[in-house]
């Protein structure tokens, strides 16, 4: 019985830390408030030829639909049911989107809201993406069904009924997150119909889940809920393979409710990170890139193998959550794709990268006052399709930094590297850095104002490579700069600091 008990904490404990990416891929991308066919496309057409790992999707369960202000991105984050039925797409597209990306090895990781309902002024009727009734006044949703008995507001000790202050744990868990009806998971009734939510996704096909706003749950009614989640489809994954869970938990400091709780539930989303590399890229508080030399735990991050990392999220892009102004962007694309193209050639954590749509961003004393405008819609709301360019950009105001040429090229460049350890450092006591992934890549920086001029120890074999920033290997010429390592190693790099992107890349699969 013993041996069974360990096996099952055990199972509960490690399986949920592994993405279960496949082919030895290694990313995942956040296509924000695509739809579902589009996703399907996507996997099918760029993702899987590309070696992308998988995919984080929006919330696809019911959600209200708000016109003050009208139809706004975070309608998602405020649930009314868990059909699926959402801004994305039916149930049935959905089915069909997991299964195709599944086909060609592209994992579903699931955004799940579930420590809430609707805002508490979401107001009474249909006006929800499967027009199903509810009413916030008297916490009754129907379609669940919920009643008032399941939500925390008698255990909220705070006069509003809110989080009032981030430094009281008990708030934190048991008061609403911005007026959102705060569930009691807790009880045995309300983890059920969690579960039997998530369960749904999991029999789908899905990999695992992205657990939104982890830090107003207790770490045990979590432990609780995932314990009753089935193990992984098996037509796509192997027998007892548990869902990968990644939590975002804002840990920045200076408050008692930390990442670390959550350690042994799943990865947890590490936001030091966006936040560090934004500002040593952007050369803020005296940061240089030549301190990122123990870039990872050495800056005080959360252990290797319980991150999840990234440059942006759809937060912190639009002013919301947490990460300030330091956080790097499609709208600063030259220090953007630097940063980018960092994270995936360094081997930290799980990376992935934000896909955006633009917005008209207004900008009054720091507030970006459309910070809450949704995703390229008809004039009847609904969200346009994407629509591929022959030059194979995105249109219609959908950004896809995943297509952008060195972030792509990048995405390939951790594949190929994967498990290879972080060597061959070098920087100018500035602004200028290198470093490699064993003998398969090798990557330099200039973030300087002058140019870099320099002839390094890659650790790669001789030949000629082609940089995969500036460029591509195309059957058998390089598009960009060539690189000529020598039989040593050793490579010479000049990079301007008024090139487009002042950075080179290299690995064994972009040889002549
Ligand atoms: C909307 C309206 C609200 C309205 C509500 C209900 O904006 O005015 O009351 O509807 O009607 C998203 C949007 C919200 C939106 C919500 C529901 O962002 O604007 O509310 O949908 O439609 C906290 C949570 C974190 C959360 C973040 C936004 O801890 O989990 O707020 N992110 C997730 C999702 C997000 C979503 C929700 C949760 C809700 O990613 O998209 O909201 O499902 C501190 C705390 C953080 C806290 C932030 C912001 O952060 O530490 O935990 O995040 O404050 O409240 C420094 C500090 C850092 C601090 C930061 C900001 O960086 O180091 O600790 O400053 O103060």
């Amino acid at each position: 019985m013993k041996i069974l008990i360990l096996l099952a904490l055990f199972g509960l404990g490690l399986g949920q830390h592994n993405p279960h990416i496949k082919n030895g891929r290694t990313a995942i991308v956040h296509l924000f408030e695509w739809r579902w066919a589009d996703i399907a496309a996507e996997c099918e057409r760029f993702l899987g030829p590309n070696g992308f790992g998988g995919v984080q999707i929006s919330p696809p369960n019911e959600h209200i639909v708000l016109n003050n202000p009208w139809r706004p991105w975070w309608e998602r984050y405020q649930p009314i049911s868990y059909n699926l039925c959402s801004r994305s797409g039916s149930e049935d597209e959905l089915r069909d989107m997991i299964t195709r990306c599944n086909n060609v090895g592209v994992n579903i990781y699931v955004d799940a809201v579930i420590n809430h309902m609707c805002g508490a002024s979401g107001g009474e009727g249909n006006h929800s993406s499967c027009r199903s009734w509810f009413n916030a006044g008297t916490k009754d949703f129907p379609s669940v069904p919920y009643s008032h008995w399941d939500f925390n507001d008698n255990k909220c000790k705070t006069g509003s009924g809110e989080i009032e202050n981030y430094g009281d744990i008990n708030q934190v868990r048991d008061c609403r997150l911005g007026s959102l009806l705060d569930l009691a998971l807790e009880k045995d009734y309300v983890r059920g119909k969690v579960a039997d939510y998530l369960n749904k996704l999991i029999d789908m096909g899905v990999a695992g889940f992205r657990v939104d706003a982890c830090k107003h749950m207790w770490p045990g009614d979590l432990a609780a809920v995932y314990s009753r989640v089935h193990n992984l489809n098996t037509t796509w994954f192997p027998n007892g393979s548990r869902p990968f869970i990644y939590q975002e938990v804002i840990d920045l400091g200076g408050e008692p409710i930390t990442s670390r709780e959550y350690f042994h539930l799943g990865r947890v989303t590490e936001f030091k990170y966006g936040a560090k590399l934004g500002t040593v890229f952007r050369k803020w508080n005296g940061e240089k890139l030549c301190y990122t030399r123990n870039w990872g735990e050495g800056w005080g991050f959360m252990p290797d193998g319980n991150a999840l990392v990234f440059i942006d999220n759809h937060d912190n892009q639009r002013g919301h959550g947490a990460g300030g102004a330091s956080i790097l962007t499609f709208w600063d694309p030259r220090l953007y794709k630097m940063a980018v193209g960092y994270m995936l050639a360094h081997p930290y954590g799980v990376a992935r990268v934000m896909s955006s749509f633009r917005w008209n961003r207004y900008i009054v004393n720091g507030k970006d006052q459309n910070d809450w405008m949704g995703p390229p819609s008809h004039i009847n709301g609904s969200t346009k399709p994407v629509p591929i360019n022959p030059d194979q950009t995105c249109g219609d105001g959908w950004v896809c930094e995943h297509r952008w040429r060195q972030i792509k090229n990048m995405v390939i460049f951790r594949n190929v590297v994967n498990g290879q350890p972080h060597s061959n450092w070098w920087d100018n006591q500035s602004n200028q850095v290198a470093f490699g992934r064993g003998n398969r890549g090798f990557i330099i920086f200039n973030n300087d104002d002058w140019d870099l001029n320099i002839s390094l120890n890659t650790g790669m074999p001789g030949g000629t490579y082609c940089d995969v920033i500036s460029g591509q290997k195309e059957e058998n010429r390089c598009t960009g700069k060539q690189i000529q390592v020598g039989s040593d190693g050793r490579a010479h790099f000049w990079i301007s600091n008024r090139d487009e992107d002042p950075f080179v890349a290299i690995h064994v699969e972009s040889k002549l």
